[in-house]
């Protein structure tokens, strides 16, 4: 049986300024946190920084090249904010501003159209020196960041993205402290978390002032596929709280207009959330024209039986208010990150999200997985592996649309290997191979492979 996508499908791969620019000190750019904790000793594995990542920023017109030559309809790209605006505030730095006006008349002269996120956790990091998203002041600056991008490129660029993952900014910056700026405070992981609520809020505002009104407004989310060990009430409880933080902190108030009762219960012995001002939820409350959805990995929870002995306290995590949770692995198959191979969850959130949001489009805005990829001795790259996980997972987004859910577009995370945050360049999740040494990119199989399907519109027999 083939497996058709409907025609208009977006094709696409995606990347993030940090993973792979480099240039990190030219042209009037200033640090992001992310430079700061790369710099920091025992943050990144290996000591690697984004200095000088795959140069793209030096091999653009190269690297445009490349997507056209592998069939791409849709290239999936970040703007590093301390390029365009150094320090986050303030007038536009010209020679950033360039650079992606350059990179977007080069995508559409080959057809390709831009998807731009305005935020892919880099903030300038002046701004963090002041507090950064526990502070409300970030969500104001990155309203001002928004409309300056949009009055540069927004007569070029019809798919605008407010923030990648804040989840990833709010609890893996501030809970856990894995990302930058590695602060381990659960109270202040909660103020972020509701700032970037309101960076996306008034960040969609600005945008809809400054941009035609054909352009679409969207958000990318994480949300977790968060499945429980047992039926029991306990690990079904564990769940709850899971996807509470997870998932229904971001969606609550952006889709909703406000956030879920529970998660505030569950979280009350941390914080009151009187950092949420009347107005606010109005304010994040944005109509939206499509929802990005990042998938890689479930979660595997359970809960504690009442009156067992709590986890040890203390411990830096990225789940406040889940003391009680305990995180599994999962069974089956397994990529070099780790994480576990179960194209179900992408199912399982496509048709969540096309019940809890009728009439939104959702796109798949990353999906892809890391493996120990490794030139052969003619230097082509096979990665049987890598075919197999898209295979699977577009075919799960195949069957949500079957079963009717409005899914507009795929993209593959990602089109090169690149920066991989704390793990450094060890961790290769590019369907390009990228020689570090000599910045030579060599599609591996899985690039030609997912040639055919952006140019056929169809899953080729497994
Ligand atoms: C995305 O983050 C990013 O947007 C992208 O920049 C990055 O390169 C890519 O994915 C690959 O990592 O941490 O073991 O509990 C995804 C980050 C990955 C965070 C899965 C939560 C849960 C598994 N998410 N992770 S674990």
């Amino acid at each position: 049986m083939t497996v058709n996508f409907p025609p208009g499908f977006l094709w696409g791969a995606a990347t993030a300024a940090y993973q792979i620019e480099g240039a990190a000190q030219q042209d009037g750019r200033t640090p992001s946190i992310w430079d700061t904790f790369s710099h920091t000793p025992g943050k990144v594995l290996g000591g690697d920084t984004g200095d000088v990542a795959t140069d793209h920023y030096h091999r653009r017109a190269e690297d445009v090249r490349l997507m056209a030559d592998l069939g791409l309809g849709a290239y999936r790209f970040s703007v590093s904010w301390p390029r365009v605006q150094p320090g986050g505030r303030g007038p536009a730095c010209q020679a950033g501003l360039d650079f992606y006006r350059a990179l977007v008349d080069d995508l559409l002269a080959h057809g390709i159209r831009p998807v731009l996120t305005l935020y892919h956790w880099d903030l300038p990091q002046e701004l963090e020196s002041a507090g950064g998203w526990p502070e409300r002041g970030t969500a104001h600056r990155f309203a001002d960041y928004a409309h300056l991008v949009a009055e540069a490129l927004g007569d070029r660029v019809e798919l605008w993205t407010t923030l990648n993952e804040p989840w990833c900014s709010a609890f893996l910056g501030y809970g856990s402290g894995v990302h930058a700026p590695g602060r381990t405070d659960d109270v202040a992981a909660l103020r972020a978390a509701h700032h970037l609520n309101l960076a996306h809020g008034l960040g969609a505002q600005a945008l809809r002032a400054a941009l035609p009104s054909r352009a679409a407004v969207s958000v990318t989310l994480n949300p977790g596929a968060v499945r429980a060990l047992t039926d029991s009430p306990p690990d079904l409880d564990a769940r709850r709280r899971v996807d509470a933080l997870a998932t229904r902190i971001f969606t609550g108030p952006m889709l909703h207009g406000e956030y879920p009762a529970d998660l505030i219960a569950d979280t009350a012995g941390i914080t009151d959330w009187s950092f949420v001002h009347g107005g606010d939820a109005a304010a994040v409350h944005h109509p939206l024209d499509s929802l990005g959805v990042n998938y890689y990995a479930p979660f595997l929870v359970s809960g504690q039986a009442p009156g067992a002995a709590g986890p040890p306290a203390g411990e830096p995590s990225p789940w406040p208010g889940a003391g009680g949770v305990t995180f599994h692995r999962p069974p089956g198959k397994r990529t070099a990150m780790d994480w576990s191979v179960d194209p179900t969850g992408l199912y399982d959130l496509l048709t969540r999200f096309a019940r809890e949001a009728p009439g939104l489009p959702l796109m798949v805005t990353e999906n892809g997985a890391a493996y120990d990829d490794k030139p052969d001795g003619e230097g082509a790259v096979h990665d049987p592996e890598r075919i197999a996980y898209l295979h699977a997972h577009l075919d799960a987004v195949h069957r949500a649309i079957g079963d009717g859910v409005d899914v507009c577009g795929y993209f593959l995370w990602s089109l090169l290997d690149n920066f991989e945050w704390s793990y450094g360049y060890g961790k290769r999740f590019g369907a390009v191979y990228v020689d570090y040494a000599t910045q030579v990119r060599t599609p591996k199989s899985s690039a030609r492979w997912y040639e055919r399907v952006a140019r056929t519109g169809q899953l080729p027999p497994f």
